[in-house]
């Protein structure tokens, strides 16, 4: 279904050709997905209940009481969605493996027919020429290891080991990159500390245990996997969004870098061998959130490459001076999507640069980027999703900025190839390039898919 040229952006540089022009030949272009997010068949094949299984049924957690049991049934439509992906043009597709379908209690032998399924759609992949990412856990927990103690728990950093090493030992030999966790900060810090994520906890130490067990667990499993698959490149999906004071104020600037001493360079520092840093650890413990806890220095990070994952611009604006009395979200008047988010491209390069600058990782791969806008089906079955393609190109122009300035920037990821369920909201929110009618589960690519065609085959 190609779109006539109405859906363009508003100026010439951002045109595919343009865009794709700054882009040297072997850039990748691909798709990111998580299993929870689109897979559905959440008892098939004698998958496990995972954490989100259990959050998703709590009343009031998701809105409109949704949950993944359905998603896109990506599960059963994966070939469907496959030939999608291969029809835009990727060459690329970042997915989860759920860890309840390999292991429905989280340890122990392999569940065959649920880790067959994912045999079947790297075959499929590589049949159709798209490279597979393979991010092992996108916070899907089994229930059965949160009954255990979790994430809080430092068994678990032999618990993931070992269901690394047998995901990596089915599909090592076909799959070259790896990474081990997608946003730990989200994981630990909304599932354990805020609440609004599973497991829908609200207790700090516990959230920092997590962040330092996820952090060990990723080297474990980074030693677990090169020792099986030889050309592992393996990596980690950090998000980091631009973090800004909300007003040119000394109060609001010492709380934007408070927060991000707390939440970024608490996972980026120790992922680059140096240990949690100074001020995070003061504002934590000034916050109470350390009570009871003892936090040695991680190993290092073990990183072939630093996913990250970016969307907005974060305003901090302090309503006091004490550590975390903050606000933390996009200013009114400004231009946001339908997350609430302040569309920041500019902010994108910023944050390749500081990267860059601060970490030196060998190499970074963009693992997200995407935005959500109400969607509207034509009469003629067009979803003209201008606001859409208007977003991805700024954000792929500040891409090809930081690339320009020397930044080792490899690859980019749009968030994501279906529009899927998006934890806390629901459905209520599509990021796909290609809509879901999610009672018929017809497929249909918006004008987006057909903008993303173009700059893949101009940069081709
Ligand atoms: C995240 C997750 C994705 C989201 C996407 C849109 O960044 O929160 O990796 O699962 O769905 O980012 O919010």
């Amino acid at each position: 279904m190609a779109y006539d040229r109405a859906v363009t952006t508003a100026e010439p540089r951002l045109e595919p050709g343009a865009l794709a022009a700054r882009f040297p030949e072997s850039f990748v272009w691909g798709f990111a997905a998580s299993a929870y997010q689109v897979e559905g068949a959440v008892a098939a094949d004698g998958r496990g209940p995972s954490i989100w299984d259990t959050f998703a049924r709590q009343p009031g957690a998701i809105a409109d009481g949704q949950t993944g049991d359905t998603a896109c049934d990506h599960y059963h439509r994966f070939l469907e969605d496959v030939a999608l992906m291969a029809r835009i043009g990727v060459t690329a597709y970042r997915f989860s493996v759920s860890w309840p379908r390999v292991q429905p209690e989280g340890v122990g032998p392999a569940n065959q027919p649920g880790l067959a399924f994912y045999d079947r759609l790297v075959d499929a992949l590589l049949a159709a020429g798209i490279e597979p990412l393979v991010n092992l856990f996108h916070w899907d927990l089994p229930q059965a290891l949160q009954d255990r103690g979790g994430f809080a728990d430092p068994a678990v950093v032999g618990w993931f080991t070992e269901y690394a090493a047998l995901v990596a030992g089915r599909l090592g030999d076909r799959v070259a990159d790896w990474m081990t966790f997608n946003e730990p900060a989200v994981f630990a810090f909304l599932g354990h500390a805020d609440g609004i994520h599973a497991p829908g906890l609200r207790d700090w130490p516990v959230a920092l245990r997590v962040a330092d067990n996820q952090l060990r667990a990723h080297a474990a499993a980074a030693g677990a996997i090169r020792s099986l698959v030889n050309d592992a490149r393996i990596g980690i999906a950090i998000d980091v969004n631009q973090v800004v004071p909300a007003t040119d104020t000394d109060r609001d600037r010492r709380a934007a870098a408070a927060w991000s001493a707390a939440r970024d360079a608490w996972f980026l520092d120790p992922l680059f061998g140096r240990g949690y840093p100074q001020l995070g650890m003061e504002v934590h413990r000034a916050a109470g959130h350390l009570a009871g806890v003892e936090l040695t220095e991680p190993p290092p990070g073990d990183l072939d490459y630093l996913g990250l994952n970016y969307y907005r611009r974060d305003p901090v604006s302090a309503r006091s001076d004490r550590p975390f009395d903050w606000t933390i979200g996009a200013r009114p008047g400004t231009e946001q999507t339908q997350m609430d988010w302040e569309v920041a491209p500019d902010g994108l390069r910023d944050v390749l640069l500081a990267l860059h600058r601060e970490y030196a990782p060998r190499e970074i791969v963009i693992t997200e980027n995407g935005a959500a806008y109400p969607d509207r089906v034509d009469p003629d079955g067009h979803i003209q999703d201008h606001r859409r393609v208007d977003y991805l190109a700024r954000h792929v122009a500040a891409a090809a900025e930081a690339l320009a300035a020397g930044v080792p920037l490899t690859g980019y990821h749009v968030w994501s190839v279906l529009d899927n369920f998006e934890w806390s909201l629901g459905y209520s929110r599509r990021f796909g390039l290609v809509h879901v009618d999610y009672a018929t589960q017809r497929r249909t690519p918006k004008a987006s898919a057909d903008w993303y065609t173009r700059l893949i085959a101009a940069a081709r």
